[in-house]
């Protein structure tokens, strides 16, 4: 049996990884290359990416990857969603704005003048968010659209940077809210409604399509030679997680879980009816035009903001042991609030805004760092639980699993009180889903693996085995 070798560019908005993928019809094993931190900064009090360090690291670690390992077939690259950097004559405009920087409210007004949050899910299935392209576009400053000729969401800047070539990649695309729900392609009356210039949007591209081949200077930057395709993936890090989910039956609820918990369930057509529109859910393109119904889930970002900012003293905070005694408390210790609130958005004191909910809403702050560790993953097994009855309501099947994957199946606490609060076991698991969907997208593009999702998703299942969690109460 033929195993070979393709390699991810896995970008979260906490950190980035490049990942080997050594892939067969049994075989999924994968090895992380080089793991980099992902900090925004502040450039004139407004927050924005770092794309141009992210992307020497993601060079750094081809190139290691190129050393270790012969014969690379292909290369991959996947990110969060919704951002995007404008470039013109080969260059970036600027740095990317961060999806959390809080300039959008006035593009959320503008849109909103033309087109409400009914009108918008009719044509194009999203949740609102404030943050989604369609709002980002309406805060900019004219003249920057005027000057842009390509607007690239994040990996189609990567794949830009090392093929040379301009592409849309369609998963990502359809979180942009530009893309039309019922066609997949782009929305042109929409931009001319709402000022956005379609000239400037690339051609879409579907996974597993190649992209192109490494420049002259990529390969030389990484030590691949040029023949090296670049695919394209479910580049939205959400398809690709989802992708490599192995959900086994159809109820069967998903959580990918890193900085955002995203739950729901796969659907073979979107979802528009009234009661998806009122619970706030979103239609997003998956691999093989599949769609994920879903919520965004506040995540761990709640719990990583909290302790970044108890380590400004320079005192590090041992994870492992903060969630060990936050699980030793009594469970009716602490309060559980509202994870979804949008003032736990932005970056800042969460504890504080963690005290205020509570106070506004008659319950007990909590008032120990283990008390808000606990509180936090409270609050999010909750909002998981109802998320996950939620969505297979919508689809109009009984929920029966949870299948969590990513950085949040390593939190016990968590996986455990998800289940209790669902009543339905959860399956733990793969933690890197995101970079095996990447890599198995490549790896079937490549011919190393065949068939469909299922197919793809049985694989992960038996070079993954999950860890089960079951309610206890
Ligand atoms: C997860 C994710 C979500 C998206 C959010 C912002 O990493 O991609 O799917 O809503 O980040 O882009």
């Amino acid at each position: 049996m033929t195993v070979g070798t393709v390699a991810a560019i896995d970008l979260g908005a906490t950190s980035g990884r490049v990942m080997i993928g050594h892939v067969g019809p049994d075989t999924l094993v994968t090895e992380a290359v080089m793991r980099f931190g992902n900090n925004p900064r502040r450039i004139d009090g407004q927050l924005h990416w770092n794309t141009g360090l992210l992307y020497s690291k993601a060079i750094l670690g081809l190139r290691t990857a190129a050393q270790q390992h012969a014969g690379i077939q292909s290369i991959g690259v996947d990110s969060w969603a919704v951002d995007y950097g404008l470039v013109s004559r080969g260059s970036l405009l600027s740095e990317p704005f961060h999806y959390r920087d809080e300039r959008t409210a006035q593009g959320v007004e503008r849109v909103h003048q033309i087109l409400d949050h009914g009108a918008l899910f009719e044509r194009n299935g999203l949740q609102f968010l404030p943050f989604n392209t369609i709002y980002q576009l309406a805060s900019e400053a004219p003249r920057r659209l005027e000057a842009a000729e390509h607007l690239l969401l994040i990996p189609d800047l990567f794949n830009f940077w090392l093929t040379g070539e301009v592409f849309a990649e369609r998963t990502n695309a359809s979180t942009t809210g530009l893309l039309d729900i019922r066609t997949g392609e782009w929305d042109l009356d929409l931009m001319a409604s709402v000022g956005v210039p379609s000239a400037m949007l690339p051609s879409l591209v579907d996974p597993g399509m190649v992209v192109g081949t490494l420049t002259a200077t990529a390969a030389h930057a990484t030590g691949l030679s040029t023949t090296v395709p670049v695919t394209a993936v479910g580049s939205h890090d959400t398809a690709s997680a989802v992708a490599a989910v192995p959900l086994t039956s159809d109820g069967a609820a998903f959580v990918s879980c890193g900085t955002w918990g995203l739950v729901g369930v796969e659907v073979g057509a979107p979802v528009l009816t009234p009661a998806a529109l009122q619970a706030n859910f979103t239609n997003e393109g998956g691999v093989d035009g599949r769609v994920r119904l879903l919520r965004n889930v506040m995540g761990l970002w709640v719990l990583t903001e909290a302790i970044r900012g108890w380590q400004t003293d320079g005192h590090l905070v041992d994870l492992e042991q903060l969630l060990r005694n936050a699980a030793a408390l009594p469970e009716r210790a602490v309060s559980h609030f509202d994870i979804d609130d949008a003032r736990f958005l932005p970056p800042g004191d969460m504890p504080s805004r963690i005290d205020a909910w509570c106070l506004e809403h008659g319950v007990r702050p909590p008032s120990t760092r283990d008390e808000y560790a606990r509180s936090i993953v409270e609050s999010l097994a909750q909002a998981f639980a109802a998320t996950a009855h939620e969505a297979a309501a919508l689809k109009g099947t009984p929920l029966t699993t949870i299948n969590l994957v990513g950085g949040g199946a390593l939190n016990e606490l968590l996986c455990q009180r998800t289940a209790d609060r669902a009543g339905v076991p959860v399956d733990a698991g793969p933690v890197e889903a995101t970079a095996l969907g990447n890599l198995l997208i490549q790896a079937r593009s490549v011919g190393l693996v065949h068939g469909s999702l299922e197919a793809l998703r049985d694989l992960v299942l038996r070079t993954h085995s999950p860890r089960r969690y079951t309610p206890h109460i």
